[in-house]
């Protein structure tokens, strides 16, 4: 069994997208029947996203990420044409037809997840090494900057992976009662008064959600211009603009966002904007991505061959 997960907000190249399902435990979808491709087509809501399918290898030999061939195609019209001689990366426009383009593209992805791994793959648990009653647990994570880890039915397998012999480790629960706070330990989940003194487990999560507000903006030479981007972790990520490589010098920042203003545009300032959620998570740095390209209004609308 298979579930699909689809990130509206992250269109990025197809080997990022290979990379990015593989850290979710999964694939990039390879939709290799028609009913597959159709309930694919529907879970876009119409992006145009990378399906897991290529030449990569010898021209027009099309294989699928796991190596093998295609058995049935759902090729648009006129594809694949391997345009300029550069498209060896296969992509669902959005009427559920392929398209060959070029790799270096950004589009939306959808992965195939089996249903028994686990769902927030971007979490890291560290246990206490002393005891403490709830709210006091609560407190000692956010002091480093991490949350109460948050057990959810997709990963309380995981975090009992970590937790040592009988011992019962607080636990967020968002279901929790007033008179009982939840534990968990090798035997599963529990109820338990709240004012125990307990180990407990805090959570670490790289950055994920990076939201931008506006995604590809048409911009008047000479006008202002601000937008905002965010992204979601614990600690909260450091978010920061750049631009070809430099971090862009006029960015207003705050905890977990950071809004770029252009004032006065001109033609240096069109160009593709980074915005990078970074956090550091038990020592490790983990950064996160997305592109926003500033355009002026003359410019002719690409087209996708
Ligand atoms: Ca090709
Ligand atoms: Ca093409």
């Amino acid at each position: 069994m298979l579930r699909y997960y689809n990130d509206h907000d992250d269109w990025i190249v197809q080997s990022g997208a290979i990379a990015r399902c593989m850290q979710l435990n999964g694939e990039l979808v390879m939709p290799k029947y028609q009913s597959l491709n159709a309930a694919v087509a529907t879970l876009t809501r119409g992006d145009s996203i990378w399906i897991g399918m290529g030449d990569w290898g010898a021209e027009d030999s099309y294989e699928w990420l796991d190596g093998s061939r295609l058995e049935w195609a759902d090729w648009d019209s006129k594809q694949p044409d391997d345009a300029r001689g550069q498209e060896d990366c296969v992509m669902m426009v959005d009427n559920g037809y392929w398209n060959d383009d070029t790799c270096g593209d950004h589009f939306g992805y959808v992965c195939q997840i089996p249903i028994a791994a686990p769902v927030r793959a971007f979490s890291h648990y560290v246990v206490s090494s002393e005891v403490a009653t709830y709210s006091q647990a609560r407190q000692m994570c956010e002091q480093t900057g991490y949350r109460l880890a948050r057990s959810s039915f997709g990963n309380a397998d995981e975090i009992r992976g970590i937790v040592v012999g009988t011992q019962r480790y607080w636990v967020e629960d968002e279901d929790r009662g007033d008179d009982f706070c939840y534990t968990v330990s090798v035997d599963g989940t529990a109820t338990e008064k709240c004012d125990q003194r307990l180990s407990y487990v805090c959570e670490g999560v790289e950055p994920h959600d990076i939201h931008v507000a506006a995604d590809d903006p048409v911009v008047e030479e000479a006008s202002h211009f601000e937008i905002d981007c965010s992204a979601s972790g614990s600690p909260a990520p450091d978010v920061t603009w750049f631009l070809k490589g430099a971090e862009v010098p006029n960015q207003i920042k705050a905890s977990g966002q950071s809004t770029l203003v252009l004032n006065g545009v001109t033609k240096a300032d069109y160009g593709v904007y980074e915005c990078h959620g970074t956090n550091v998570v038990e020592g490790v740095t983990y950064s996160k991505k997305r592109y926003s390209v500033v355009q002026g209004p003359s410019e002719d609308e690409e087209n996708r061959e």
